[in-house]
């Protein structure tokens, strides 16, 4: 990535993605140039760079297939560590490309909704505040329901929102059903012929059956008022977990048929990787990354910026 650029937000994205990757390209970049250094190629550097890229949540089939890709033809020579972060990257982005999809609004759904889940603290709430405000700088009018009806905060952090991003609130009080709420947030929607709602959850561990049965319900109950509905499930993860993301997927696609990620806080996490190995196991849409608390801090993913942050490429 070279500076002519300076200024653009492409280039000011590019600096916040690998300036928030750093953790986990330097412990892929120094990890793989301390290997490379004065040796020549052979098996046993290419197990140690394997080791390296599944210590960086790349999962076991992804690490492989970098490690064999690094030693095709370069046998019993010497090799740089910019020829291995040059590989890596290459590997990563095939692996992303397929599933680095926007997300689309479609506009003949009045509204569109778009239910948000995840486990507890993951950053639904503060993904559906930055996602309220790209959306309606598109011109789309959009409602917050505050589905997340366990917390009395939780309510007013999606309020907050609300106001930063001038959209109407639909909350209920604290302890009612958020099954309800959520029909309520609907029905009034579609009589206002509103563009999008979005509807925020209570976090959830992914093995508590009560609590995702309870999940299960609030899509029956939005199905009720629009059987096309909810037209996105959008998954948000938190990359610091690493591994734990993988049985969250698994879980929260069981139970409300996910149709795309989010993945938050790449920003300061060494674990970055995961996503990686995320993508290649569910192949499921990966619409957004989060890399940092500020309204501005969600972009598109893309597959190419993410593969040459994550292998250190500057
Ligand atoms: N550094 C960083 N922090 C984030 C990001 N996204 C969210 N956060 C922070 O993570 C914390 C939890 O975010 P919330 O949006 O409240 O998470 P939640 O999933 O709604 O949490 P619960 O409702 O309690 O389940 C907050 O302090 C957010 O500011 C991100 O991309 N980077
Ligand atoms: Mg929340």
């Amino acid at each position: 990535m070279n500076d002519t650029t300076a200024g653009t937000p492409k280039l000011s994205w590019w600096r916040r993605l690998s300036g928030g990757l750093k953790r986990t390209s330097s412990a892929l970049g120094t990890a793989v140039a301390d290997l490379v250094t004065k040796r020549k190629l052979d098996r046993a550097m290419l197990d140690d760079i394997e080791d390296v890229l599944l210590r960086a949540d790349l999962g076991t089939e992804v690490a492989v297939r970098i490690a064999d890709a690094v030693g095709k033809g370069r046998y019993d020579k010497a090799i740089s560590a910019d020829d291995v972060k040059t590989v890596v990257a290459t590997e990563v982005e095939k692996v992303l490309a397929p599933v680095a999809k926007p997300l689309e609004i479609d506009a003949a759904q009045k509204p569109f909704v778009i239910l948000v889940v995840g486990v507890n603290g993951s950053g639904k709430t503060t993904t559906i505040g930055k996602l309220a405000a790209k959306l309606s700088a598109e011109g789309r009018k959009v409602m917050l329901a505050a589905g997340d009806t366990f917390r009395a905060a939780a309510i007013e952090q999606l309020k907050i929102w609300g106001e930063r991003t001038k959209s109407p609130v639909i909350a209920g009080a604290q302890g009612s059903d958020s099954a309800s709420l959520a029909f309520n947030a609907l029905t009034e929607a579609k009589e206002q012929k509103l563009d999008v709602l979005l509807i925020d959850t209570a976090g959830r561990l992914q093995n508590k059956a009560e609590l995702m049965n309870e999940l299960e319900k609030v899509v029956r109950v939005i199905k009720k008022v629009d059987a096309s509905a909810p037209h996105a499930v959008l998954l948000v993860l938190d990359a610091t977990v690493g591994q734990n993301a993988l049985s969250q997927v698994e879980a929260f696609h069981r139970t409300a048929g996910v149709t795309g990620l989010v993945m938050t806080k790449l920003d300061g996490t060494a674990r970055g990787g995961i996503l990686v190995a995320l993508s290649e196991k569910f192949k499921l849409p990966v619409h957004f990354i989060g890399v940092g608390e500020g309204v501005d801090d969600l972009a598109p993913f893309t597959a190419r910026d993410f593969a040459q942050a994550i292998a250190g490429i500057e």
